[in-house]
């Protein structure tokens, strides 16, 4: 039986703080299937096809790697559909463990999946999606938080606003 896991995240846009803690993490298993949140009451900065782009680009090194889009629905239920008995989650802090301890707790509640946690990078720590986009937003340089083709994305969307 493959082992598959599902790291869901809203990735707007994907930072070097994913990239390891998603390395790291398809290292454990057969396949990580990273699932790109889309929500349509939420346009964010990038569309879900570029934040796509921008982690098959990031981690077109990692062989057992995938990425889809999810959107409306739980994702246990994104889990239940791939056949994947686990969630995989990166934490940075104690705030990160406070918010996703009750996430981990109802999904298990929901149908059994799992949820197991990377350590972040220490040096990474202070990396969000949301700080890069202020920090760029601003003219900010945001070179090594973000992979390379991201930063260039981010500097072309805010010379454009
Ligand atoms: N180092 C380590 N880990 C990091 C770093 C970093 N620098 N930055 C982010 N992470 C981790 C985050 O802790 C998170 O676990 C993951 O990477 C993704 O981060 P984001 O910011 O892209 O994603 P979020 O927090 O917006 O994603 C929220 C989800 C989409 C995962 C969540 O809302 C969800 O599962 N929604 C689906 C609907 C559902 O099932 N809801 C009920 C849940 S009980």
């Amino acid at each position: 039986r493959i082992r598959r896991a599902v790291s869901p995240g809203s990735f707007d846009p994907v930072t070097s703080g994913h990239v390891d803690v998603l390395t790291r993490a398809a290292g454990l298993f057969d396949e990580l299937v990273v699932a790109v949140l889309h929500n349509p009451d939420k346009s964010g900065t990038f569309s879900v096809e570029e934040r796509i782009g921008f982690l098959e680009e990031a981690l077109a090194a990692v062989a057992n790697v995938r990425v889809v889009a999810f959107g409306g629905r739980l994702i246990v239920d994104v889990c239940r559909e791939l056949d994947a008995p686990v969630i995989v989650k990166g934490l940075r802090s104690e705030t990160d463990y406070a918010y996703e301890l009750p996430m981990a707790a109802m999904n298990r509640h929901l149908t059994g999946v799992e949820t197991i946690f990377v350590p972040g990078d220490g040096a990474l720590a202070h990396v969000s999606s949301s700080l890069v986009r202020q920090v760029a937003s601003f003219g900010g340089d945001v070179t090594g938080l973000v992979p390379d083709p991201v930063r260039d994305a981010l500097v072309a969307r805010y010379r454009q606003a």
